[in-house]
């Protein structure tokens, strides 16, 4: 089972600001628990990251006929794009949204969420474990 986790925009910078909201720990370490968290569950996993929505897009449409199943923290673009909300729907591939922090508690525009429209779940506010929470929905859901 192959589960394609993406995460958008600024997610590189984890670790080096803003540790209030997001915590101390890197973009490396962030791929290296979603990796260790897929070998413990047994999917294959690809980790894909980048600061460009049409890139973005791309990596979902290039998942199509490759991957059963999507995970994305598409970041900022959560709250503005269309073009990922189309995507999505487009492969219709099993979906599962993440957030590191609460959205719902922080501003009125982080409280909407297009990609979400487009996923079976969200996992809000649970910071990694959320990733692990969502490959597992994930694996439940294709199996
Ligand atoms: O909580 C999340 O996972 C977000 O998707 C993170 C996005 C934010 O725009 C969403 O509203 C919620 C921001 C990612 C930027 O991450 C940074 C990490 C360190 C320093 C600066 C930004």
């Amino acid at each position: 089972m192959k589960i394609l986790v993406i995460n958008g925009p600024n997610l590189n910078m984890l670790g080096i600001r803003e540790p209030d909201i997001y915590g101390r720990q890197t973009y490396s370490d962030l791929e290296a628990y979603i990796r260790a968290g897929a070998e413990k569950l047994g999917l294959e996993v690809e980790v894909f990251q980048s600061n460009h929505e049409g890139d973005l897009v791309d990596k979902i449409q290039w998942a199509y006929g490759r991957m059963d199943g999507i995970v994305i923290n598409p970041a900022a673009y959560t709250h503005t794009s269309v073009a990922i909300l189309d995507a999505l729907k487009a492969v219709a591939l099993p979906a599962a949204e993440v957030h590191l922090s609460d959205v719902n508690q922080r501003e009125a525009f982080r409280h909407i969420s297009y990609a979400g429209m487009a996923c079976q779940v969200s996992f809000i506010g649970l910071g990694f474990e959320g990733y692990l929470r969502a490959m597992e929905y994930l694996k439940n859901v294709i199996q």
